[in-house]
């Protein structure tokens, strides 16, 4: 089986998964979505109080590696067993996630497109774009609803590493993406995308069966 790879990037809370989410649901059945996020690396080894100032904003704190190898074996029609990542405690947890081998791969996250080899193995590159105003918005909803995280820790975290970390890393990638699509109005954007990943895709599914 072949399988077409679309790389999502993008600064936290610009719209990445909602974006994600929603080519996923299109292709239903026919797409696994792998995020790098799942690939930050244990911080086990520290008490929780040193690990919320690690700077997770920077590429060394994920481990690119094993995504990069996990990717290829999905490319390559093999099942891989992911890491978890668990924000609350910020570590990894027990857990492993199978996953199998689809026609379209998804990739989010967003340190992405920073990495060579990754941007390598990525047929399609998207970087969503947001105003910083809106994704710190997004942000603070998401990490007091979903991360178990305070108003003080966010604004020290979005302070200290997340905003320098954006201009020097994040956002320096929009140059290396395809498409660079609004994270508000998107819905032309994503018309057009869903029918060149179709295209691509019939072909590729044509191309199997001749
Ligand atoms: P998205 N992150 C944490 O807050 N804790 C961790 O243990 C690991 C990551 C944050 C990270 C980054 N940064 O901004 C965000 N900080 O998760 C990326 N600080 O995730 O794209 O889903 O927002
Ligand atoms: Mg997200």
């Amino acid at each position: 089986m072949k399988s077409i790879v679309i790389g999502v990037a993008g600064g936290s809370g610009s719209g990445k998964s909602t974006f994600t989410n929603r080519i996923k649901k299109y292709f239903g059945d026919d797409v696994v979505v792998l995020y790098h996020d799942n690939y930050y690396r244990s911080q086990d080894g520290i008490p929780f109080e040193q690990r919320v100032t690690v700077n997770y904003d920077h590429p060394d704190a994920l481990e690119t590696d094993l995504m990069v190898e996990h990717l290829k074996k999905l490319k390559a029609g093999e099942s891989i067993e992911c890491p978890v990542y668990d924000f609350t405690r910020h570590t990894r947890s027990s857990q492993v996630l199978r996953i199998d081998p689809k026609p379209v791969i998804l990739v989010e996250g967003i340190l992405l497109l920073a990495d060579p080899r990754v941007r390598e193995l990525l047929d399609i590159k998207v970087y969503v774009e947001a105003d910083a105003d809106e994704r710190i918005l997004r942000r603070i909803s998401r990490d007091v609803e979903e991360r178990g995280r305070d108003m003080k820790g966010i604004i020290n975290q979005y302070l200290t590493t997340v905003k320098p970390m954006h201009y020097l890393y994040v956002e320096p990638t929009r140059a290396k993406a395809d498409v660079v699509i609004n994270s508000g109005k998107n819905d032309i954007a994503f018309d057009l995308f869903v029918s060149k990943s179709s295209q691509i895709l019939g072909k590729m599914k044509q191309e199997g069966l001749s």
